[in-house]
């Protein structure tokens, strides 16, 4: 069973993208998933439509450091900002984190408005990039459709300013066996 979920960050303040992007992807989309920093209220009417997290310019209540969404029949996905977990100079921590939650298949995270799509393992570790404020050397502000089927995952990086697909990642959901040996 297909599933979609739309992941963006680090709009700080701005809501122009992330309205069109909820637009855009309202129909086909499961879940939304926000990686904080959008500096809006926990209990905004946009930010209500997203599994959402504290970044380290959101104030007020609501907001907690992570959350996991449980998707049924696949297993959790991990939302964190990342702040805490120096992701500026490595995934290693989140990962970590992620490793210790039996269930966590994907973890989102955001801050280095940079976007990141990548298999560490059999986990898949995502940043969605800034959807206003792209510090990468695009220059984009961006966002991510990722497409979970039954044997890999569809990443699709879109421009945020456009709705235009820039790039498109296939990882397969399951390691094979040759890493799995190197990984113990
Ligand atoms: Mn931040």
């Amino acid at each position: 069973m297909e599933k979609v979920l739309i992941i963006a960050s680090d709009n700080h303040g701005r809501d122009r993208h992330l309205k069109e992007m909820v637009a855009r992807h309202e129909t086909e989309a499961d879940f939304f998933i926000h990686c904080g920093d959008s500096t809006f209220d926990y209990h905004d009417e946009l930010m209500r439509r997203f599994v959402r997290v504290r970044g380290n310019h959101d104030r007020g209540s609501g907001y907690e450091e992570f959350k996991t969404l449980t998707i049924p029949a696949f297993g959790d996905v991990l939302v964190i900002h990342g702040h805490r977990d120096y992701v500026y100079v490595y995934t290693k921590m989140i990962v970590e984190k992620a490793k210790k939650m039996p269930n966590v298949r994907i973890v989102c995270y955001g801050h280095t408005h940079i976007n990141d799509m990548k298999m560490v393992g059999d986990l898949l570790v995502l940043n969605p990039g800034s959807i206003e404020a792209p510090r990468d050397r695009r220059g984009l502000p961006t966002y991510i459709k990722l497409t979970i089927r039954a044997h890999h995952y569809e990443v699709e990086l879109f421009r945020a300013d456009d709705g235009r697909v820039i790039e498109t990642r296939k990882f397969e959901k399951a390691v094979s066996s040759d890493n799995y040996r190197h990984s113990i």
